[in-house]
């Protein structure tokens, strides 16, 4: 065993995988019917941190990161700051990427590979580090734009039926409220919620405040990414609370979010605030705030899915996350373990780290491009 508190980053494999999902997932801003994602593999003494990036595949439609301009940032910022150096703990790893601005995604995937080695090197699983209360993380289900009201009258059907504990239906103009009343006639009981993805403007606050009439737990993003003046003025004009997603990049966005009132909830993506020692200070923050937060999904593999598990179960989790079952997505998933959700809970993998391994069989016949960097 390598001494836990002397990581040295001996290499990193870097690659580029592209997976088959198995339904078309319609959002606000596109269609979906596959995933092309970064992985990386860091090393060091023998042990191995994993992580998944979750950027936009080639067009930047959900925020600004692709997979090849993580790449390059990767290769030529991220992995040149930390291979051959040696860490004994998160944040003295975080520290060192600190330095680069913004590239929030690529960063996660180092700081996160980082925390499943730190935990691995350790022998402990990754959640009991985070601060883990759980050992199974209540889930929801996020459904795609359907062809028409019978298609999601039927798919919101089968997962109510499978037991997920909350309902998200993706919204954009022309598909929402006719949407919503539907499925609140047919479930006038189920947790139901909407994600706008950024579609709207205030020129359409009608439609939310339509929405109200409807119980939603929250109405997850409905104006610009970067726009949290405009949804504190929603927010003053409608009941339901705002959840935002794309907005909240950090700890400190977090904070002057829910100081102005521009959201009550807030979803947390580790791999999009740049790792999980960020993921834990928005925790934090909201939780100061008295708003709770839920963990957001990006279609991971089993990879991101595990890192996904893990931070859920922070105590301030307490609303149903989008982590569901990986067998919804994924016709063989690129790790060995079922990550498998029952009566609407997903259980914390056990082992070390994530608790996940790559099934590298399917990891190599996915992959499109690969490279190993040593420091
Ligand atoms: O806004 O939450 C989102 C997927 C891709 C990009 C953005 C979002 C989503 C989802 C799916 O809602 C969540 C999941 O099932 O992983
Ligand atoms: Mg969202």
């Amino acid at each position: 065993m390598p001494n836990p508190h002397n990581l040295k980053l001996e290499a990193a494999d870097l690659r580029v995988l592209q997976l088959p999902l198995k339904f078309k997932f319609e959002t606000s801003f596109g269609v979906q019917s596959e995933r092309i994602l970064p992985l990386l593999t860091l090393h060091s003494s023998g042990l191995t941190g994993v992580a998944e990036g979750v950027m936009d595949a080639k067009e930047p439609l959900y925020r600004e990161e692709t997979v090849e301009g993580a790449l390059q940032v990767i290769k030529h910022a991220l992995l040149p700051a930390v291979l051959g150096k040696t860490f004994s703990n998160p944040a003295q790893f975080a520290a060192t990427l600190e330095p680069f601005k913004g590239n929030l995604m690529a960063k996660a995937m180092l700081e996160m590979a980082f925390w499943d080695l730190w935990a691995r090197s350790l022998n402990v699983p990754l959640s009991s580090l985070l601060g883990g209360v759980r050992d199974t993380i209540p889930v929801g289900v996020s459904l795609g734009i359907q062809a028409d009201l019978p298609a999601l009258l039927e798919i919101v059907a089968k997962h109510v039926e499978q037991g997920y504990k909350r309902i998200k239906l993706k919204i954009k103009p022309g598909w929402d409220v006719r949407a919503v009343a539907a499925v609140r006639e047919a479930y006038p009981n189920i947790a139901l919620t909407v994600d706008a993805n950024s579609a709207y403007t205030l020129g359409q606050t009608r439609v939310f405040q339509a929405l109200d009439a409807y119980r939603l737990e929250y109405i997850e993003q409905p104006l610009a990414w970067d726009d949290l003046h405009d949804h504190a003025k929603l927010q003053a004009l409608i009941q339901t609370p705002l959840c935002l997603d794309e907005s909240i990049s950090s700890a400190a966005v977090t904070r002057k979010a829910l100081e102005s009132k521009a959201c009550r909830v807030i979803n947390i993506k580790v791999g999009r605030v740049g790792g999980h020692l960020e993921a834990r200070k928005i925790h934090d923050v909201a939780q100061a705030f008295g708003a709770p937060v839920w963990c957001g999904g990006m279609l991971e593999t089993g990879v991101g899915r595990a890192h996904n598990i893990h931070l859920s179960t922070m105590p301030n989790f307490t609303l149903p996350g989008d982590t569901s079952s990986s067998s919804r997505y994924w016709t063989d998933d690129i790790i060995q373990q079922p990550l498998e959700v029952v009566d609407g809970l997903m259980p914390v993998p056990s082992g070390a780290g994530t608790g996940v391994t790559l099934e590298m069989g399917v990891v190599e016949r996915v992959t499109l491009q690969s490279e190993v960097i040593r420091g």
